[in-house]
């Protein structure tokens, strides 16, 4: 893209609060991580599928009560494609805005670890991290580092009791703490911007409200439109990669 058009892409009142604003909040999905080579869970009209189940069966809280194994054979497989995988542009770029805003809030929908492998810090996980389990009985916590790959259900070292991968469902609750966390940066925030999700699933997609209704300004980076398009006050159209670098303080 030559410079011209990068620029002409964002408008004068984005760049101008990109350089006053103190408080934002970046909400980021799946799209920020496909440049990456993580592929997105919805978008070109197809679901993911492994073995014939949907994600929204095999992710699902009633899927750990039917079959524990399976779940943890598809976080597996899942975390060995992630293993080989880096940071991209739009990582580095917003890790880099947290030593440029005061107040930087990042919260992710995201499992995958890729914005604290590109150096940000402190990040709100929504939906955990596939390189956690923890125990169904006394919810210790462990990095996957630290367990055996040989049992298909791995077990906790203080109660004995099964681990599960320390993600959030569908259907489950998320950790506690988090949404409200989220949710207290999205009331305080003037910039919000909202980069490579669908918005549908909740309460994550709720956090633009809560922003856009504290009077934030709203920006979405996403290559297509969503269903928070309209209450965006602008809709950067492309990929999080390119687009988020032409954003400069
Ligand atoms: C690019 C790009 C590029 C491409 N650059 N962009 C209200 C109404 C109805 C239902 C509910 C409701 N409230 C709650 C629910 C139930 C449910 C829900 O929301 N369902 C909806 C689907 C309707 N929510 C829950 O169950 C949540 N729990 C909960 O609410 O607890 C309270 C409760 C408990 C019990 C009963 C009732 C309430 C938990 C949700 C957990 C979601 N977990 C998952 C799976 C994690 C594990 C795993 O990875 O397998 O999290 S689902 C999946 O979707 C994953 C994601 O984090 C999440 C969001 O997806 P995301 O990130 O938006 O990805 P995509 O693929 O959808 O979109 C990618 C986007 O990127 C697209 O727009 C592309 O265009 C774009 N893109 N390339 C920028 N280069
Ligand atoms: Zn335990």
């Amino acid at each position: 893209m030559p410079p011209a058009v990068e620029q002409a892409m964002i408008s004068k009142t984005l760049r101008e609060l990109f350089l006053a604003a103190n408080r934002v909040l970046v909400l980021t999905g799946a799209g920020v991580s496909a440049e990456s080579g993580v592929p997105t869970f919805r978008g070109g009209g197809q679901s993911a599928v492994w073995k014939g189940l949907p994600f929204e069966v095999i992710s699902s809280a009633a899927m750990l009560e039917r079959d524990l194994p399976a779940v943890w054979e598809w976080f597996n497989y899942r975390r060995n494609l992630l293993v080989q995988l880096r940071p991209n542009a739009a990582h580095t770029t917003i890790a880099s805005w947290q030593d440029r805003f005061s107040d930087l809030s990042l919260v992710t929908q995201n499992i995958d670890g890729l914005h604290q492998a590109a150096g940000s810090r402190d990040v709100i996980e929504l939906h955990g991290n596939v390189w956690r389990a923890r125990c169904f009985d006394c919810d210790a916590r462990y990095s996957l580092d630290d367990l055996s790959r040989d049992e298909a259900v791995p077990s906790c070292f203080d109660c004995g009791g099964n681990l599960r991968p320390d993600v959030v469902l569908f259907g489950e609750m998320l950790p506690p703490g988090a949404f409200e966390r989220a949710a207290d940066a999205a009331q305080r925030c003037e910039l919000c911007f909202i980069v490579g999700t669908s918005a549908v699933v909740y309460p994550a997609a709720s956090i633009p409200e809560i922003a856009r209704g504290n009077g934030a300004y709203l920006v979405e980076v996403n290559p297509e439109r969503t269903q928070l398009s309209d209450l965006c006050d602008e809709v950067l159209m492309g990929k999080a990669g390119e687009v988020l670098p032409l954003l400069r303080r």
